[in-house]
């Protein structure tokens, strides 16, 4: 980028902002910075619509002390964050990883407070604000995503109040009683506040939200409206705060399944296990969220019953490296590591592994190879906004076959309701399930799977955000009248 280009003080008409920018710098052989766009589900679901709204994305480029100019990538504006390394640890690692995260999916880990973990959160959503309001154009669409710019909508409807401003939680949002242990609660309700449409996975997120609004701010609320009043000068206004549940680029996932080479690989991965009689899989970023050590300890308790034995079924399981940094998981990661070592210590045979483990990420081709090659797909997350996985599983199974089991603590679970459903605290529950799964009929397993896919067909992720954004154009035209 030089001094003279033209496009530098651009502005747009749609704008998304995000923690992270759809591209990741990285640093190859030669310590040169190479971009490569990030496989997320988000890029999928906004490419389209970036491309059809000529849309600029603000986020963060992934590595600290990086101070770039907008660039423009894959036919989209990309207006880079800067944050210092100290802005990665408190604001990122810190505020928005290990306070928020916790807290908003139920204290699974306990949620430190810190204040100058605040400070940081304050300081880097003020940033975002800032960036964001130099590119978006006179009554331009803002689109925030999730709990790490929660005060970004309140910054950017003070300084620019010609914009409309959609918010999307991708995570849930915690009931009252938890979220009330913020010691900033009412800042974080303010900064949502700032939005025209607040937008979360499940009605119960929503209905915890609204909730909280009355509570802290004594807001009268009507199912999805939110009446502020009017106040220092301005006029009231209304906030729409309802569920738009996230979904998949399902039409991909089908296609990539189909391909001749994928179907081979899946072939082979099957071999390459041993041709057991079942396979079970799981594909979890490593969180503790996501309930990996529960699904570890009802498989492990299986094999030492001798309910299964490890010549006739194994687990896969990927657990793709995560905030690698945060105490918590570096805790998790060595539980499960022992936990998988100690189950093929006792249990695996000669050439029959108990557990295949992975820790690293693959591609996503070879993800649906994995998902075509699994009998039985595990989700047992204790609390999850939606899962992707879940769908991308269902999506994959052209041929209606394979069995979903599925967390009741997943966003998910509110759709597909044809998987098998398990509380994963529940160990002995989730024992059966895993043996039901096992010995369900050919028959049960394709009626159950047709009726899967026509859910994840139906409601894809185009249909995620044509329905977000046309609430907020709605939304947009009602108060202009
Ligand atoms: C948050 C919320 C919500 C995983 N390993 C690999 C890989 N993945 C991909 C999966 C899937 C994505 O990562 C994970 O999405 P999830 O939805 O399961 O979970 P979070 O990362 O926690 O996402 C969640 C989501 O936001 C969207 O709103 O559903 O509840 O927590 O797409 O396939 N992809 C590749 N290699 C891997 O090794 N290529």
């Amino acid at each position: 980028m030089t001094e003279a280009d033209p496009t530098a003080h651009r502005q747009y008409d749609f704008v998304v902002v995000s923690n992270r920018l759809p591209v990741d710098s990285t640093l190859d052989d030669n310590g040169e910075q190479v971009w490569t766009q990030s496989p997320g589900g988000l890029v999928a679901a906004l490419e389209p619509v970036m491309k059809q709204h000529d849309g600029a994305w603000v986020g963060w480029p992934g590595r600290a002390d990086l101070d770039l100019e907008p660039f423009d990538a894959d036919g989209m504006r990309l207006v880079p964050v800067g944050l210092s390394e100290d802005d990665v640890e408190n604001y990122y690692e810190g505020f928005s990883n290990d306070t928020l995260w916790p807290l908003y999916h139920d204290v699974i880990a306990v949620p430190s407070f810190f204040r100058e973990w605040w400070d940081a959160y304050k300081r880097v959503n003020r940033r975002f604000a800032e960036r964001t309001a130099e590119v978006a154009a006179f009554g331009a669409i803002v689109w925030v995503q999730d709990y790490q710019l929660q005060l970004v909508p309140k910054l950017l409807r003070d300084a620019r109040p010609d914009l409309t401003i959609g918010f999307f939680n991708h995570i849930p949002f915690p009931s009252y009683g938890l979220f009330s242990q913020l010691p900033w609660r009412t800042h974080i309700i303010d900064g949502l506040l700032g939005a025209d449409v607040v937008g979360f996975q499940r009605d119960a997120d929503s209905g915890n939200f609204t909730q909280a609004v009355r509570r802290l701010k004594g807001f009268a609320t009507k199912g999805q409206h939110i009446a502020i009043p009017a106040v220092d000068g301005l006029p009231s206004r209304t906030v729409i705060a309802r569920k738009f549940p996230i979904s998949i680029d399902s039409t991909y996932y089908r296609n990539t399944a189909q391909r001749e080479d994928v179907r081979a690989r899946a072939r082979e991965i099957r071999a390459d296990l041993g041709n057991p009689k079942t396979i079970m899989l799981g594909v979890d970023r490593l969180d503790y969220t996501k309930g990996i050590r529960h699904r570890l300890l009802a498989y492990g308790e299986l094999l030492s019953e001798g309910r299964i034995k490890p010549e006739d079924v194994v687990l896969v399981q990927v657990a793709s490296p995560s905030r690698e940094r945060v105490k918590s998981y570096q805790d998790l990661r060595d539980e499960v590591e022992v936990t998988v070592g100690r189950i093929n210590g006792d249990s695996a045979a000669i050439g029959h592994q108990a557990i295949s483990y992975h820790h690293h990420s693959y591609p996503r081709e070879e993800m649906v190879a994995l998902y075509l090659a699994a009998d039985v797909m595990l989700v047992t997350a204790l609390r999850d906004g939606m899962n992707l996985v879940a769908k991308e599983y269902v999506a994959s199974r052209f041929d209606n076959d394979g069995v979903l089991i599925l967390s009741e603590f997943a966003g998910a679970a509110d759709e597909l309701k044809r998987a098998v459903l398990v509380n994963p605290h529940d160990i002995d529950g989730l024992k059966d399930a895993m043996i039901a799964a096992i010995d369900m009929s050919p028959h049960e397993r394709a009626q159950r799977m047709r009726s899967l896919r026509r859910r994840v067909f139906e409601d894809d992720v185009e249909k995620w955000s044509s329905g977000f954004l046309n609430a907020l154009d709605v939304h947009s035209l009602a108060s202009e009248q």
